[in-house]
C-alpha cells in the first residue's frame, strides 16, 4: 500500500514519520547536496559536468589545490556560483519554508554552500561549510564583496587581490582539512540539542564532523528521520529511512 506519487514508500513508514515530526517542538533539519539536486545543482559526489568532469571535487576543495593552482580552483567556484544563481528552490525547500511560516521553529543545519534555503524563505540556516556567495581574503581574512560570476565555463580565472593586503580573494567555504566555523558549529549543536526531532535530507553521511550529528541526536533520544533515495553512511542512527527524493517526500511529510 503506498501513497500516490511517493514511489514505493510504505504508508505505514510515512505515517510514522509524520507522527514523529508533528507537534510544536523545534525541528532540526540537516541537509546535504541531495537537498539541492532537484534544483539542478550537481551533488558533491555526482560526476561534475562539462570541463569539470575530469576533476575530483574533493581534490579541488582543499587548501593544497588553492596554493597549487589558484586560477583553476577560482574558476570552479565561480562556475558553481553561476549555476546556483541560475537555480531555484525546489518543492523540498518550499515545504521547509512553509513549515517555518506556520510559526514552528525550524533550524536548518546545512552542509550546502548554496542559498536555496534562504531564497525559499527559511531564515534560521546554519552553514557548516560556508557559502558560495561569500568571499574573503586568503591572507588577512577580510570579507570582500565582488561582482557576479562570468556565465561561461572557463577553465582558469585569476581571483581578485585583497584591497587591504597582498592576499587573494577566496571563496568563504570550508575546505577539506580546514576547521568548521566555531560560531556555526556551536549554534547548530545548540539547535540540535533543543530539537524534538531531526530530519536528515540528501546527505551521504561521509563528511565529518557534520556526519556525526545524527548519531549525537540518536544518543540523546531524538528521533532521526532520513530522506534519501539512496543509501547513506548514517546506519543505526536513523529511526526511519524514507527512500525517495526530497522534492516529493518533504511536501508529503508536512501537508500545508
Ligand atoms: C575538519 C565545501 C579538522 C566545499 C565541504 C584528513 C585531514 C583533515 C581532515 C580529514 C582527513 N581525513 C578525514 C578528515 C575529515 C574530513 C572528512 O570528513 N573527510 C571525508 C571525505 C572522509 N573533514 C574535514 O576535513 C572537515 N574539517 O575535519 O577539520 C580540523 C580541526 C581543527 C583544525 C584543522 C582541521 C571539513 C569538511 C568540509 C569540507 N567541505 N563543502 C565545497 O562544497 O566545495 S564538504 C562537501 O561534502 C559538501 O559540503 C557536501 O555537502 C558535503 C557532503 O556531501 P553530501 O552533502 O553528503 O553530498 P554527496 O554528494 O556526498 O551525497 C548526496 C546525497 O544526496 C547522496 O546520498 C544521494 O543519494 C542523495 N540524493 C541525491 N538526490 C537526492 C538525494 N537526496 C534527496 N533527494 C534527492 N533528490
Ligand atoms: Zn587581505
Amino acid at each position: 500500500m503506498t501513497d500516490a506519487g511517493l514511489g514505493a514508500i510504505p504508508t505505514v513508514d510515512l505515517d510514522r514519520a509524520r507522527r514523529l515530526l508533528a507537534g510544536d517542538g523545534p525541528l532540526a533539519v540537516l541537509t546535504g547536496a541531495g537537498m539541492s539536486a532537484e534544483s539542478g545543482v550537481p551533488t558533491f559526489r555526482d560526476a561534475q559536468t562539462g570541463l569539470w568532469a575530469r576533476f575530483d571535487p574533493s581534490e579541488l576543495a582543499t587548501p593544497e589545490a588553492w596554493s597549487h593552482d589558484r586560477d583553476t580552483v577560482w574558476a570552479w567556484y565561480r562556475w558553481r556560483q553561476h549555476l546556483v544563481s541560475g537555480s531555484q528552490p525546489n518543492p523540498g525547500h518550499e515545504a521547509l519554508a512553509a513549515l517555518a511560516r506556520t510559526g514552528r521553529r525550524v533550524e536548518i543545519i546545512t552542509q550546502n554552500v548554496d542559498d536555496l534555503h534562504e531564497r525559499a524563505g527559511n531564515h534560521e540556516v546554519h552553514h557548516l561549510h560556508g557559502s558560495l556567495l561569500r568571499h574573503r581574503c586568503d591572507s588577512c581574512g577580510a570579507g570582500s564583496v565582488i561582482g557576479p560570476p562570468p556565465s561561461g565555463q572557463l577553465s582558469q580565472l585569476t581571483p581578485p587581490r585583497c584591497r587591504d593586503c597582498a592576499g587573494h580573494i577566496r571563496p568563504d567555504i570550508v575546505w577539506f582539512g580546514e576547521p568548521l566555523p566555531a560560531r556555526e558549529w556551536d549554534s547548530a549543536s545548540t539547535a540540535l540539542a533543543e530539537a524534538s526531532a531531526l530530519l536528515v535530507v540528501g546527505t551521504s553521511g561521509l563528511v565529518h564532523p557534520a556526519a556525526s550529528l545524527p548519531s549525537i541526536a540518536a544518543r540523546s533520544g531524538i528521533p532521526v528521520i532520513e530522506v534519501n533515495p539512496g543509501h547513506s553512511g548514517l546506519g543505526a542512527a536513523v529511526t526511519i529511512h524514507l527512500r525517495g527524493p526530497a522534492g516529493s517526500i518533504l511536501p508529503a511529510l508536512f501537508p500545508s
